[in-house]
């Protein structure tokens, strides 16, 4: 058998374990650098579009060389997770639910790919005792998007989502890069054709054009910050408590496919469209219990809860305005405070108005209490707006 024949084999061989390894699409591609990427993330970077979660050094994104020793090949994979909950519990008044997005549903994902990448070398290694690796999943240097592309698993959305036929967007991806010299895969043919439905139905325009975000912009992006909520964001928020979907659901690729063979990828419905006030007050321990095992938790409690009171804002949720006013007089955190001021002032009513007016000589921390004088000043306006 020729050198060539012994790889092309290998590569059929590994096509085939890869459901008994638990991976849903395999590709390989070349460890050549990515050179077109380069010049998209420097102009990306330049228009102020990052998110702030890349890697920063933009050659190690882009060269495999500086990862990894004498690199001869890249294999690609991608893993499949639900979209769709049977009968979850409704969200009504009085009790109002938030919503996390589909990638944080079940284990974190960067756990379930990790242990498929190890099964994956595992099985490499018994066939080539030579095998050097290196992988990665979300947080490694190297785009996964733009290794998935050239690897063939989907083609570069509009949505900036890669997206396989058989799959649809609703794929995590990792990637290995290796010493095996694997014959590559070509890059799909398929593309999103006339349709815009993703640009035209995301709620801020953060996609500012085919397969480019304004990071910035992005739902998804706003519900893992810290920070205070730009006004702008604060209705568009809705109900999401992490990540948003919206430029996935309306894709009519995505339309039936829902994948539900993963197990550790199946969501629990009180965990994944939980009730919004006990979010409140949840306290670490049972955060960590909760939610630890999911990919919401990264970024910690503070912007789920800060989301959370957002939320019941935007619900206009009259039953909940003792528990905002709690957080409003109690919660350590100015913008826990400052958001509840909104919320209560989007809810409105007495009640809401008088717990503002006694927070706002209290306060002590100036942004906080800049949001406590604003809802106060909404809610005298719309007064004024009723008695005309
Ligand atoms: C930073 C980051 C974010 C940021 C920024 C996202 C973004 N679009 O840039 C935020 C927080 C907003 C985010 C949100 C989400 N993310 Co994210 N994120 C990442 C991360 C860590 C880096 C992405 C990055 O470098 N972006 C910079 C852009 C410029 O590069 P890129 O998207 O990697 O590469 C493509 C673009 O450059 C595009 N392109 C850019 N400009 C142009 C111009 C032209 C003309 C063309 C043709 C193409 C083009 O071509 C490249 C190849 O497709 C990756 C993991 C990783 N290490 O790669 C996950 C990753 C992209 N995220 C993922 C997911 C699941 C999400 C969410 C769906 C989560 C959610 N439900 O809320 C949303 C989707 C938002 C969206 N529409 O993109 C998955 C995507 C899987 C898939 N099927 O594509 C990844 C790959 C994680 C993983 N390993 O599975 N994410
Ligand atoms: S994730 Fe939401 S906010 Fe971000 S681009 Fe898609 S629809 Fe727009
Ligand atoms: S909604 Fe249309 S344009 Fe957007 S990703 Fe899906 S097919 Fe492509």
């Amino acid at each position: 058998m020729t050198d060539k024949d012994r790889w092309t084999r290998l590569k059929e061989e590994m096509n085939e374990a890869a459901r008994s390894l638990g991976i849903d699409k395999i590709g390989i591609t070349s460890a050549d650098p990515f050179t077109s990427l380069k010049q998209i993330l420097i102009r990306h970077r330049e228009l102020g579009r990052e998110s702030g979660f890349e890697e920063p050094d933009l050659d190690k994104r882009t060269n495999p060389a500086l990862l990894f020793d004498n690199p001869q090949s890249i294999i690609a994979i991608a893993i499949a997770y639900p979209s769709k909950l049977h009968n979850p519990p409704k969200s009504e008044p009085g009790a109002r639910r938030g919503i996390l997005a589909r990638a944080s549903w079940g284990e974190d994902y960067h756990k379930v790919l990790r242990d498929r990448l190890a099964k994956l070398e595992n099985w490499l290694r018994e066939r080539v005792p030579e095998l050097r690796v290196e992988s990665m999943v979300d947080t490694g240097a190297l785009s996964d998007r733009a290794v998935a592309e050239r690897a063939g698993i989907g083609w570069g959305a509009k949505n900036c989502m890669i997206m396989s036929h058989e799959l649809g967007s609703w794929i995590y991806l990792g990637e290995m890069i290796t010493n095996l010299p694997l014959p590559p895969d070509k890059p799909v043919t398929e593309g999103c054709g006339e349709c815009t439905k993703c640009i035209d139905s995301c709620p801020t325009g953060a996609l500012v054009g085919p397969g480019q975000l304004d990071s910035k912009r992005c739902i998804s992006f706003v519900t893992q910050t810290k920070e205070f909520v730009p006004d702008e964001f604060m209705r568009k928020i809705g109900n999401r408590l992490y990540g948003c979907d919206t430029c996935q659901t309306v894709c009519p690729v995505n339309r039936g496919k829902n994948w539900t063979h993963q197990p550790e990828l199946q969501p629990d419905h009180e965990q994944v469209k939980p009730l919004l006030v006990p979010l409140l007050t949840i306290g670490n321990r049972e955060f960590k219990e909760k939610y630890g095992s999911t990919s919401s938790a990264w970024r910690g409690k503070k912007p789920i809860q800060r989301n959370a009171v957002i939320a019941l804002g935007n619900f206009k949720e009259k039953s909940a305005v003792k528990d905002l006013e709690q957080v409003l007089r109690q919660d350590p955190r100015p913008v826990l405070r400052g958001t509840a001021a909104w919320s209560l002032g989007r809810i409105g009513g007495e009640e809401a108005e008088a717990a503002l007016r006694e927070a706002l000589p209290l306060e002590s921390d100036e942004e906080a209490k800049v949001y406590i004088e604003r809802a106060i000043a909404a809610l005298e306006a719309a007064e004024t707006t009723v008695e005309i």
